[in-house]
């Protein structure tokens, strides 16, 4: 059904914002480390109305179901299911005292769920800039990624750090963004594979995520654990040179190694990023093949799906890939000769008919423009 058939009326405007897919810097965002994502050619897309009564009314394309709230009576989690996240962006925008008014609200996705490619960051982002749209506001985009975090801290329940809403709000077409969490700088690095002959290949292994949720929030208490440990307000404060006399301290054997994940990863997204910067991308492979054993076997967060097709890509001659996001299932990145990106794909996709594992998938990695109206 159209906006119109739901809501009766047309949409006063549509906004946009998309899902990204993480280079190199996993699990570093909420240590205050740095991370470069791109935005991907996929996206949320809402057609928003403004209505007079203070309520909320939000529907999917596909779903004629609609969701309805007042703005007055939201508190955290007082919404659940997929309408969560533009509730909790209107309870942000309401406590952050935002003159935002009641909306009609169609969304349609073409993000894929599940795969860790930020789809609820692209829902909560989608919402704030329709929503401050429809009210005249402005607001600086790096700020409303700091409030959509807010909703999904807050309002969801998600201990989600600050990479997803940044990319989604901030990254540009033809540019990864290297966003460093403690400085607050964002970065636009010039990133376009096919200049040198290579291909990003982004492939979903279609995993089912095993206590993602869970798992995510222990990761995030260690690391907080051992800084406190150490004396230090994050572990960015724990440079590679200083990494083994840290590790001395620590009392836990499973602490330490996600420390020396955080450590080692910040250390290498740096390095990717000034081999980038000198036009050495074919150099940042060996990075990103460090950072996968890293997640694997110190950070533990892959399953069998995401290292049977890291191994498979590097066997089959990429020159780098890891898996990317919160791991547990979601995609890897294969960065490979663009004359071999076919190989390698059917290379993974035998490897998993082989292990009995579902088909995987693979998506485009054009790195596109941050949220934005669209008419
Ligand atoms: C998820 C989170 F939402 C991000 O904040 C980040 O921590 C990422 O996992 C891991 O790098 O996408």
């Amino acid at each position: 059904m159209s906006f119109a058939d739901i809501f009766g009326t047309a949409p006063d405007g549509s906004w946009r914002a998309p899902g990204r897919v993480n280079l190199i810097g996993e699990h570093t965002d909420y240590n205050d480390g740095v991370v470069l994502p791109i935005a991907l050619p996929v996206e949320v897309v809402v057609h928003a109305s403004a209505r007079a009564d203070g309520r909320i009314a939000v529907s999917s394309v596909g779903h004629d179901a609609v969701i309805e709230f007042a703005i007055d009576e939201l508190a955290p989690h007082s919404v659940d299911g997929w309408a969560a996240y533009p509730a909790g962006a209107v309870w942000v925008l309401r406590e952050s005292g935002y003159p935002i008014g009641g909306a009609n609200l169609l969304f349609d996705s073409d993000v894929p769920t599940g795969a860790g490619l930020s789809s609820s960051a692209a829902l909560l982002c989608a919402t704030f800039v329709a929503l401050l749209g429809l009210a005249e506001v402005e607001v600086e985009p790096a700020e409303v990624a700091r409030l959509a975090q807010r909703a999904e801290n807050q309002y969801v329940g998600a201990p989600v750090g600050l990479m997803d809403q940044t990319a989604s709000m901030c990254c540009t077409a033809g540019h990864a963004l290297a966003f460093d969490i403690r400085s607050g700088s964002l970065d636009q690095i010039p990133f376009d594979p096919s200049a040198d002959g290579l291909t990003l290949l982004v492939v979903d292994v279609k995993a089912p995520h095993r206590h993602a949720d869970g798992e995510y929030a222990a990761r995030r208490q260690s690391c907080e654990r051992a800084a406190a440990q150490l004396g230090v307000p994050a572990l960015r404060s724990v440079s590679v040179d200083e990494l083994d006399a840290a590790l001395a301290k620590l009392d836990d054997e499973v602490d330490r190694r996600r420390v020396r994940h955080v450590v080692t990863e910040i250390k290498r997204t740096e390095d990717a990023i000034a081999l980038m910067k000198a036009g050495r991308l074919r150099d940042v492979g060996p990075l990103f093949n460090a950072s996968h054993a890293s997640l694997r076997d110190d950070f533990e967060i892959t399953v069998p799906e995401l290292d049977v097709a890291v191994d498979t890509a590097l066997a089959a001659g990429a020159v780098g890939a890891r898996m990317t996001g919160g791991g547990f299932g979601g995609c890897i990145i294969a960065l490979t000769a663009s004359d071999e990106a076919d190989a390698v794909l059917s290379a993974i996709e035998k490897a998993f008919a082989e292990k009995g594992f579902a088909a995987p998938s693979a998506l485009a990695a054009t790195p596109s423009d941050g949220a934005s109206r669209i008419n």
